[in-house]
């Protein structure tokens, strides 16, 4: 008895010198999955909320921002490795934004797609199913502890029958197992964190060189659309040497694409989240305004791998216009003008951006208080930083959409690369609304 005990404890402590590197790789259980999606006229954040076990339901939040004229949406989940299918509706009411929820079900853990349907369009978006695992000190503090209690009833033993050579092993074994216990929790911050059950295995050894850039194929179809009509930008990523697909984006600023569209003079600009058709195929609809040349650039990030940027060009209705003026503040601003330190930002030096919206409660959209997408005047260059913010009340790991905790004022830095002219906007949530706010800066040279 005692030497198993004793061959236990020594087990454990093998364990928690062990403390080896475990997959520490991807997602972690506890955060939720967002998926911003451009759907039948609407700006959606599909949040698929974190799961402590399976089988569970599955709680599915649909963040509608542009609402737009509403209608269902149809919610599907399935696992990779097959199974049932869980359902879920929502109705987006017209002219709405806000949080509409959906409860579905999942029964195992692993690659999982979330199939997404309104009005004619589909969205596949593939996700993990991902539930804590117990930390690698929690069982082996558990374990010395129970060691410890079996220890503790033997010495008792032993004394009551007054055997003195026994009850003086046992003690010791509960030392050691009490030694044992609180060595695995004050450990336990060094301990390598347990990759959450389903998570997918980290990348093979050779990935540490990175996975090559996608490339990009961007076209609207029709190929040239009237001003007034809808049209569909297509991208298709694949892989230049193989030509196969690139189908394994991650999730980057709650989304798995980001678009912007602008035109040339940027009084026609865009964020749109595509959604996902195909393997590898990206389709978002948007409707026309002007005539002449537009810019399309997109970022997204590979599994594994580094984020990248990349661009496309269409034209509306004929020829490309020069340009022609400057956007204005859009009446949709609610606060003041932005305000740009030092008045004219000198190229290559950062500058402050700061924008007072006037809004008590700004909401996160894309995981962040503020978005300030910058463009050059010739479309050339696109840059975006972000204002994390500050909750008033408290901070968030992941800020949820429905908490309106920011700070009214956004502040960016922003370093302009070349004098010139710039367009800006800078984009918040508000009730769920997005709100943009278009203005151009002046940038400098050396003074
Ligand atoms: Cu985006």
């Amino acid at each position: 008895m005692l030497k198993h005990l004793i061959t236990t404890l020594l087990a454990l402590v093998a364990l928690v010198a062990w403390a080896g590197p475990a997959s520490a790789h991807g997602r972690s259980a506890e955060a939720d999955v967002r998926f911003a999606q451009t759907i039948a006229g609407m700006e959606l954040t599909i949040v698929v909320r974190a799961s402590v076990r399976v089988p569970a339901p599955l709680q599915v939040d649909v963040v509608a921002h542009t609402p737009g004229r509403g209608g269902r949406v149809d919610l599907t989940i399935l696992a990779v490795a097959g199974g049932p299918s869980s359902t879920g509706t929502v109705t987006i009411e017209e002219g709405r934004p806000g949080m509409y929820p959906a409860v579905l079900a999942v029964d195992r853990v692993g690659p999982h797609e979330l199939e997404v349907r309104a009005g004619e369009e589909r969205s596949v978006l593939p996700f993990d199913v991902l539930v804590p695992r117990t930390p690698l000190w929690e069982v082996v503090a558990y374990a010395a502890f129970a060691c410890a209690a079996v220890a503790l009833i033997g010495a008792l033993a032993g004394a009551v029958l007054s055997r003195r050579t026994a009850a003086a092993g046992f003690a010791g074994a509960v030392v050691v197992a009490m030694v044992v216990a609180f060595t695995a929790g004050v450990l336990s911050p060094w301990f390598a964190p347990t990759a959450p059950e389903g998570a997918p295995p980290g990348p093979p050894p050779d990935a540490m060189l990175g996975r090559p850039n996608a490339q990009a194929m961007i076209e609207v179809l029709p190929d040239k659309p009237r001003p007034g009509s809808e049209f569909r930008l297509r991208m298709e990523l694949f892989d230049g040497s193989t030509g196969r697909p690139v189908d394994d984006l991650a999730e980057h600023h709650a989304a798995l694409l980001h678009v912007v569209v602008t035109s040339q003079n940027g009084s026609y600009f865009r964020h749109v989240h595509p959604i996902r058709t195909a393997p590898g195929t990206y389709e978002v609809r948007l409707r026309a305004q002007e005539e002449g040349r537009h810019r399309v650039y997109a970022e997204f990030e590979r599994a594994d791998a580094g984020g990248q940027q990349v661009t496309g060009e269409f034209t509306v209705g004929g020829p490309a216009r020069a340009s022609d003026g400057v956007p204005a503040i859009a009446s949709a601003a609610l606060g003041d003008a932005p305000v740009t330190e030092p008045a004219r930002p000198v190229a290559g030096r950062p500058a402050r951006v700061t924008l007072d919206t006037g809004v008590n409660g700004l909401q996160p959209w894309l995981g962040m208080a503020g978005h300030l997408i910058v463009r050059s005047q010739d479309g050339g260059y696109l840059g975006h930083v972000h204002e994390a913010g500050s909750m008033v009340a408290g901070s968030q790991r992941v800020p949820d959409e429905s908490v309106a905790g920011y700070e009214p004022r956004l502040g960016f830095t922003f370093s302009f690369p070349r004098p010139g002219q710039y367009l800006a906007w800078i984009q918040y949530a508000k009730d769920y609304k997005i709100v943009t706010v278009p203005y151009t800066i002046e940038v400098g040279d050396e003074p």
